[in-house]
């Protein structure tokens, strides 16, 4: 159903009053809040390795099915800790197309990204694609599971063990996502997960490394913290990166809360998928039922010459009703300071990562949305394909 009234990009009034931005927290109930606060207060004890923390460990570990979960303060630094534990100088296969601090993290751990492309379809690393990177100084795969959709585990397996390469995820997007039915957390030899505020897992802000190498999980451990508590091992450096005991507060209430927060994710995602269904240019990403997913993404390939707009022109459009959607991960990893500026960046032509990086839009999701919202955003999507000739011409951009 179109929208009535002009759009405001075109003199009207804005859809919402307030803004609708993606990734809208999810919190815990009050009084859930400040049951787990007084808590704190009442032991006076809020970081270096509290008992929130340690519970957050056990929890994780137990939700993940893996030997060790170590929180950290947040997913890039969880990135960092990791890297460093493993080596301290070579090259890491990484995707270019996933948020900065993927392969930021790696050389604030003294190691090299070198970026690859990304296959069409799944948005992520493959196999394939690794394979022509490897090089004598390569040390480590680091595969991203964008969207929560498991990236190629099998592949980047084998290709690890060909050449005796670590193979280690950025989870960030993947809490409660499956491969072969198995939540994530068990691949590769490590993953790190992110618990922003903006993530499906909310500690407002925070993270957590999970593995089944116990050499590795006492380095970890001894590596995020000057205090390292019951385990000591030999590290290449040391860092602050722990997590306090209100973000651990948080993060388990929020784990308390997944099923019914993934719950309402997918309500949503489905009544986008029903309301877009057919729309020209504007295909949903989907999440096939043979595993699950968290749906925190809602995910749109806009193809500007079926929609007769660009995906800017549309993100002009919405931004100006207050719908905030996000551009992730424009203009791609390798196109961002510092590398886009390396001598040895420069001129890296990545063809997938360009066209996402044109092409999709991330839709708001999150707590406060209701299904009325949903129907309005989508509602407002159809009305601007529907006056896509008067958009351009008020936008001055071309067909
Ligand atoms: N690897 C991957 C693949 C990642 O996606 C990320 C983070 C990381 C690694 C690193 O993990 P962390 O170190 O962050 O734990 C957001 C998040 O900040 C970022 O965590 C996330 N990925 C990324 C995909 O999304 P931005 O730059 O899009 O926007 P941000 O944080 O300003 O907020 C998004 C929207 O949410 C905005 O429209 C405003 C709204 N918002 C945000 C915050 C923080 C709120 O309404 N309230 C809030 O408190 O990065």
């Amino acid at each position: 159903m179109k929208r009535a009234g002009p759009l405001a990009i075109l003199g009207g009034k804005p859809e919402f009053g307030q803004p609708h931005h993606v990734g809208q927290l999810n919190l815990p109930e009050w009084i859930a809040i400040e049951k787990a606060f007084r808590g704190i207060f009442e032991r006076q004890w809020y970081a270096n390795h509290g008992p929130l923390v340690n519970q957050l460990d056990g929890a994780f570990a137990d939700y993940t099915g893996v030997r060790h979960a170590v929180s950290v303060t947040n997913g890039t630094v969880g990135l960092m800790v990791l890297a460093r534990a493993l080596a301290a100088e070579g090259e890491v296969i990484v995707p270019a197309f996933t948020f900065p601090a993927t392969a930021q993290a790696l050389s604030w751990a003294g190691l090299n990204p070198v970026f690859c492309d990304v296959d069409p379809v799944t948005h992520n690393l493959s196999a394939v694609a690794a394979r022509a990177l490897v090089t004598p100084r390569t040390v480590a795969i680091l595969g991203v599971h964008l969207w929560g959709r498991a990236c190629d585990p099998e592949g980047l397996q084998q290709l690890a063990d060909e050449f005796g390469l670590y193979l280690i995820y950025d989870a960030c997007h993947a809490v409660a996502c499956t491969h072969g039915g198995r939540r994530i957390g068990y691949l590769g030899n490590a993953e790190v997960f992110s618990f922003h505020a903006t993530k499906v897992l909310n500690g407002m802000e925070g993270g957590c490394i999970t593995t089944n190498d116990d050499t590795l999980a006492a380095k970890l451990r001894t590596i995020r913290s000057f205090h390292p508590g019951s385990t000591y091992a030999q590290v290449p450096a040391r860092i602050n990166g722990k997590m306090s005991e209100a973000q651990a507060a948080f993060a388990l209430l929020s784990l308390a809360d997944l099923p019914r927060n993934i719950e309402r994710n997918r309500n949503r995602h489905d009544l986008y998928r029903q309301k877009l269904a057919g729309l020209p240019g504007l295909a949903l990403l989907d999440y096939p039922d043979r595993e699950s997913n968290n749906y925190q993404y809602i995910v749109v390939d806009v193809d500007a010459m079926a929609a007769g707009l660009s995906r800017d022109d549309i993100f002009e459009v919405l931004q100006a009703e207050n719908v905030v959607c996000r551009r992730h991960f424009y203009p791609g990893a390798h196109r961002m300071p510092p590398f886009r500026n390396a001598p040895e960046y420069r001129g890296l032509e990545l063809p997938v990562t360009e066209r996402l990086c044109q092409r999709l839009l991330l839709l708001p999701n999150g707590e406060p949305m209701d299904g009325d919202d949903v129907r309005r955003i989508c509602d407002l999507l159809i009305t601007i394909l529907d006056q896509a000739p008067a958009i351009r011409q008020r936008l001055g951009s071309a067909q």
